[in-house]
């Protein structure tokens, strides 16, 4: 049956760890992959994590299966931490959130909901933008097109250029939005900016998609979600894919929602039958461990303070990082590398091209992403002399 069967080509990134686990140089540096890492290179298990799975292994419960959409408590925690605790659209009922497997299940079970009920099969992405979500969206039907965002020679957004594509779809298409800390660039929208894309949105008829990853690694819980928040206000459908992925250092425990905002409570509760029947064909239900673990945080008023000053930390350290390699690059005359400090989250656009990326690899058993993507926060106070002087000698050429 499969020996006609053509091997497909891995994950790029992913493919990156397995090269870099193979690697027996002493001093190789993984900052491909986007994961958190702690000072000691290790991913952290969070303090408030520990506590509250402490806590639950006292009380140790059966473990049924959950309700298709997810534990209660946790999807209503997650609607307030993304669209505000005081929410008028929460009150209305206009919010309908199920737990999903991770924020890839949310972007998966999300773009299967909009295939179906929307009267389009456009969406456009950012250029550019996580891998996944070409390939999401394109596995769920979806004709995937890219509207311009990023400019490599300032470094930064091309906000004309994203305004003059958006402005050239047909009414109706799917707009794919990263809330914050952009992946893989680092580049994000002012607030004001933001403004001008929501209005012309609405305008235009589009339909946001917003994914929301990293909310917490750039400014704060609150001012991360200001797209959300803004799109709230506008009388508008939308749909928020969110991950606890990192900002609860639960990788592995696939905790993600998905939260659709429609007219009325009415609607959404159509809708939320939808996304429901969806689910129940792909995966039955989602799992009960990460999820009671984020709820338990999220619901616990000292916990949740935890959880917060953890997610504060560790929001300070990449700035302190971002600071830490620009000075030295500065210092050691690599070239003006300050755009590094304007970037924000976990990645950074470094500028550097594939070749100079072969040679940190190939010289230095630095691993970073082809397209010249670092993740910041794999770097450390120890490795941070070595990158700064391996980004140095190849930038110099
Ligand atoms: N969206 C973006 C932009 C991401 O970078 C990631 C990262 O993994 C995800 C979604 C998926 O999150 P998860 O790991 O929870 O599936
Ligand atoms: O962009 C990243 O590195 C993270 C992790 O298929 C990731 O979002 C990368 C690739 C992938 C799943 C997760």
């Amino acid at each position: 049956f499969f020996a006609n069967v053509e091997q497909v080509p891995g994950d790029p990134i992913l493919g990156l760890t397995e090269a870099y686990n193979a690697d027996a140089r002493p001093n190789k540096v993984n900052l491909g992959v986007g994961i958190y890492y702690d000072e000691n290179g290790r991913i952290p298990l969070l303090r408030a994590v520990y506590q509250i799975e402490q806590q639950l292994a006292l009380d140790a419960k059966p473990r049924g299966y959950l309700p298709i959409d997810g534990l209660a408590a946790y999807d209503q925690a997650t609607q307030k931490l993304l669209f505000g605790e005081q929410s008028p659209l929460l009150e209305a009922g206009r919010v309908s959130t199920s737990q999903t497997i991770g924020g890839s299940g949310a972007l998966r079970v999300g773009a299967d909901l909009l295939i179906k009920l929307l009267d389009t099969r456009t969406v456009a992405i950012s250029n550019p933008s996580w891998e996944n979500h070409r390939a999401v969206f394109g596995a769920a039907g979806f004709d995937v097109v890219d509207y311009t965002y990023f400019d490599a020679a300032r470094h930064g957004l091309d906000f004309e250029g994203m305004l003059a594509d958006l402005r050239k779809l047909e009414r109706g298409s799917v707009v794919l939005l990263h809330a914050c800390c952009h992946n893989p660039t680092g580049a994000d929208l002012t607030q004001e900016q933001w403004r001008v894309v929501a209005e012309l949105l609405k305008e235009r008829g589009l339909f946001p998609f917003v994914d929301i990853a990293y909310q917490g690694f750039d400014k704060g819980i609150e001012e991360d979600a200001y797209a959300i928040r803004l799109l709230a206000g506008m009388d508008m459908d939308f749909v928020v894919a969110s991950s606890y992925s990192k900002s609860f250092s639960l990788y592995g425990e696939r905790v993600g929602a998905l939260s659709v905002v429609s007219a009325d409570a009415k609607q959404a509760k159509a809708v939320q039958s939808q996304v429901k029947r969806i689910i129940r064909t792909i995966y039955s239900s989602p799992s009960t461990h990460g999820a009671a673990l984020v709820a338990g945080v999220l619901n616990s008023p000292e916990l949740r303070q935890t959880w917060e000053q953890e997610l504060t930390e560790m929001r300070e350290r990449i700035h302190a990082l971002r600071a830490g390699l620009v000075g030295k690059l500065n210092a050691l005359g690599a070239g003006d590398f300050s755009f590094i400090e304007r970037q924000a989250g976990m990645f950074s656009y470094s500028g550097l091209s594939r070749a100079q990326v072969d040679r940190l690899r190939d010289e230095f058993a630095i691993y970073a992403v082809g397209t010249g993507r670092i993740c910041v926060a794999a770097l450390s106070q120890k490795n941070l002399d070595y990158v700064a002087n391996a980004v140095a000698t190849v930038a110099r050429g």
